[in-house]
């Protein structure tokens, strides 16, 4: 019998513990796959696209040696240390001519593996990089900035408890993003007492087993939720007693909601006057509610504001802060940094330095990086680093970032496989498969037990692969940045024991050369020391010792008296750990605004609230009288992880799906060419006719149109990218998040 081996899913956030099975001639292939039961969220928990994870491990689109791009575009195998040494130079030389702020940092991670992330900030300071960005800065920091505003902090909500759960521009069945998925969706619809309400154009699997389907029209949210909103505020519902315990300046806000003419916007949304009344008493009256917004609202119009209008809800009704509400998780690393810092701290206002687009949690808008390189202005960035991201498939309007790759000096791709960020690469670092190595992600969000998995690797590498903390300690030191002295003394009281070296770290972390590149400091000191070759783990040392000190309470719950403990355990938990154990109120003491409650008020939002009544709603433009949603979360789709188109067992070309009345409309049968025109592009692909779709929206697939050819043969692409489609300035005015769910198209058969 082979063994079955602990790991983790890399497809989406919830990165579901599984257990593997090795086989195939080689040994290599991931023959057999299972939900793994010592997972403590997952618990044997796995979706279907789980079991096709072998698809990505083994692939001909795998890069096995560093390349280097000869004139002709084609590459040439070269070996380590002349890749190493060579892109840090052409690195340093961007840097000492026109300064480290022309250099960009993109990626850092996936839905699987966040290391990279942790490791590359040595090399991002060690060249002086001030810009980066990575997947987040096209979908959530509108939520984030929002988040800041009003709690500090980011917030999550209680889907396991809650009385009703609304879901709003959010397919769990499909995309997940909550642990067991379709097991809590089904508690839920089962549970007479309980409710769900979907809030989505389309008639989603999720919407088939809600109580209260809102189909929007596409792109119209801000009004659907400035009526609910209306008829809380309206119809007395807000939970005056429990806002003037637990939050502040909620006056102007409520006032300017008592003015929504309710029936006018709920027209304008497309969703009845009555289901919007029945769903906001439903709300009221309810112990908890929980609320997901995702793509659907975040990759759409007005983002920011639904974002803030979102949380009104369940401020105004006192949702917070309770089980089956709303919480503060404690992420074992943090990745948007401190977001107490934000709160109503003072702070300087970041923006991008050509576009002038607002920075939040240290990302530029993926939307603005094409602008940001495609000029002559003297602070464009003229060299990128992209690792573990795919920019030129992913980002807004592929063709226009393409040329925006192609114009920089320098590109290097840190990745697994040929993408289509690799193809414009000058060189290209290959590293092992997140099943070869160390790995782990920091979406850590459970509560109130929190969660960290750090996994172990399945297989051996390649012979001539590097991982990324190795590939940024050398870059580290070929740049000359690594302060050897520090990490010799570092060593000496390793010899000590641990508690030495912890000693010793902290007082290394004073210097500012070795703060700067601390994560390869720590990767080559204790790295070496860690048992089972898991020096890639070494930086997560440091984040133990961190998260204790910022939730030392929760940590010792779960059993740890200090980072050290807590880290050990991490190395000795195959199928994950609980690192933090909390009551249901602890996240009242996480809120980041110095006085402990919910700010309410965004005045910087107020005026697009106050528009809303005057502007024309999208969807009234007759040369594209369509709405496309370009990138759907289908059961065969995750990102572009896969390179293989074989590994979709349904829908392999991505179809576009359209309402029966519109292919009727359009003399479209099952499976006929439709062309889609977009003002970017016009493409032909076949339909599926569904009556989950309403009328004028369509859809198209997230993922598809990848090149899959191995490393020399010519693309061949199979299904849309629909980054073709979409325009980098159809973005949201404040947080930068693109129009990608509601893409203006005309449709035509061919
Ligand atoms: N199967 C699968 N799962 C995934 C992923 C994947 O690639 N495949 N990717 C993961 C990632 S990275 C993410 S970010 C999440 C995203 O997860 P989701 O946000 O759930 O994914 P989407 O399907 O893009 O969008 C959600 C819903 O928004 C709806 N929508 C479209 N237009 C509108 C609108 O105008 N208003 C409203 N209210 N809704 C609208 C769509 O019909 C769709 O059902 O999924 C994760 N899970
Ligand atoms: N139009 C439209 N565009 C979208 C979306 C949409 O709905 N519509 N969805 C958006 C969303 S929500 C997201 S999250 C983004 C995702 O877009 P990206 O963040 O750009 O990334 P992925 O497609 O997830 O690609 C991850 C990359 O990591 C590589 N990789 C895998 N394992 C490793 C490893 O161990 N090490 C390294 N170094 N690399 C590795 C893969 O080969 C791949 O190139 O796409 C976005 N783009
Ligand atoms: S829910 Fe997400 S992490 Fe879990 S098995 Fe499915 S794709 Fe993988
Ligand atoms: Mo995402």
């Amino acid at each position: 019998m082979a063994e079955w081996k602990p790991t983790a899913c890399i497809l989406c956030e919830c990165n579901c513990g599984i257990e593997v099975q090795l086989g195939g001639e080689s040994g290599r292939e991931l023959t057999l796959i299972k939900g793994d039961r010592n997972h403590p969220v997952s618990q044997g928990y796995a979706c279907e696209k789980a079991q096709r994870l072998n698809y990505y491990q083994n692939n001909n689109a795998r890069v096995t040696s560093p390349l280097r791009r000869r004139e002709d575009g084609s590459y040439e195998e070269i070996d380590w240390d002349t890749a190493i040494s060579e892109v840090a130079e052409r690195l340093a030389a961007v840097r000492d001519t026109h300064g480290g702020d022309k250099i960009f940092y993109y990626g850092g991670g996936g839905q699987g593996n966040h290391l990279p992330g942790a490791y590359s900030r040595a090399t991002q300071n060690a060249l002086g990089i001030k810009f980066r960005s990575n997947a987040l800065a096209q979908e959530k920091t509108g939520e984030f900035w929002v988040n800041g505003k009003m709690f500090g902090a980011a917030t999550r909500g209680d889907f396991e408890h809650c009385e009703v759960a609304i879901f709003l521009g959010k397919n769990p069945w499909q995309s997940h993003s909550i642990p067991r998925a379709r097991v809590t969706l089904r508690e839920i619809q089962k549970d007479p007492k309980r409710s769900m309400v979907v809030i989505d154009p389309k008639r989603s699997e999720t919407a088939d087993i809600a109580d209260f389907h809102m189909a929007v029209r596409p792109g119209r949210d801000a009004w659907l939720l400035a009526a609910i909103l209306g008829v809380i505020v309206q119809d007395d519902l807000v939970d005056e007693d429990w806002l003037a315990e637990h939050a502040t300046d909620q006056e102007e806000v409520v006032g300017m909601l008592r003015e929504v003419p309710v029936d006018e916007y709920a027209e304008t949304s497309g969703v009845s006057a009555q289901m919007i009344r029945d769903v906001a008493h439903r709300i009221a009256e309810a112990e908890s509610v929980a609320v997901f917004e995702d793509l659907g609202v975040q990759q759409n119009r007005h983002s920011t504001l639904v974002s803030y209008l979102n949380r009104l809800i369940w401020v105004l009704t006192g949702n917070f802060g309770k089980k089956g509400s709303h919480y503060i998780p404690s992420p074992f690393v943090s990745l948007i940094g401190d977001q107490r810092q934000n709160g109503d701290a003072p702070r300087k206002k970041r923006v991008s330095p050509v576009a002038g687009a607002r920075i939040i949690t240290g990302l530029v808008p993926g939307n603005v990086i094409a602008e940001e390189i495609l000029t002559d202005h003297p602070d464009r960035y003229r060299a990128m680093i992209v690792e573990s991201g795919n920019p030129a498939h992913s980002l807004a309007d592929s063709q226009r970032m393409k040329k925006a790759l192609e114009a920089l000096d320098f590109l290097v791709v840190i990745d697994v496989a040929m993408t289509e960020t690799a193809r414009l690469a000058d060189y290209i670092l290959p590293t092992p498969t997140q099943y070869e190595k160390w790995e782990a992600t920091f979406f850590n969000f459970d509560f109130p037990k929190n969660c960290f998995h750090l996994r172990r690797p399945l297989l051996d590498p390649p012979p001539n692969v590097l991982t990324e903390p190795e590939i940024h300690a050398r870059l580290v030191e070929a740049l000359g940045a690594m302060p050897e002295e520090e990490v010799a003394k570092l060593n000496d009281a390793l010899a000590q024991g641990r508690t030495q070296f912890g000693l010793a770290f902290m007082a290394a972390m004073q210097k500012p050369e070795l703060e700067q590149v601390f994560p390869v400091a720590l990767y080559r000191s204790l790295g070496p020391t860690l048992p089972d070759g898991a020096a890639s783990a070494s930086v997560l040392w440091g984040a133990a010792v961190m998260c204790f000190m910022r939730y030392p309470e929760s940590v010792r719950r779960a059993g740890f008296n200090n980072g050290d403990e807590l880290f050990d355990a991490v190395l000795a938990s195959p199928s994950g750990l609980i690192f933090s154990v909390d009551d249901d109120d602890e996240s009242w003491n996480r809120i980041g605004i110095s006085n402990g409650k919910i700010n309410v008020a965004i005045p910087e939002l107020y005026n697009e609230i106050n528009e809303l009544v005057s502007e024309t709603p999208p969807g009234a433009d007759s040369d594209y009288p369509f709405m496309l949603s370009a990138g759907e979360r289908r059961s065969f789709t995750a990102n572009t992880i896969f390179r293989n188109p074989e590994w979709r067992k349904k829908d392999r070309v991505g179809a576009l799906r359209i309402s029966p009345s519109d292919a009727s409309e359009l003399g479209l049968d099952e499976g006929d060419l439709a062309r889609v025109t977009t003002k970017r592009a016009a493409v032909e692909v076949p339909v599926e006719i569904t009556d989950r779709m309403q009328s004028g929206h369509v859809s198209l697939p997230n993922g598809l149109g990848i090149d899959y050819s191995g490393v020399d043969l010519e693309a061949s692409p199979i299904g849309i990218a629909p980054n073709d489609l979409t325009a980098s300035e159809d973005r949201d005015w404040l947080a930068g998040t693109p129009w990608h769910k509601t893409v203006p198209a005309n449709v035509e058969a061919v």
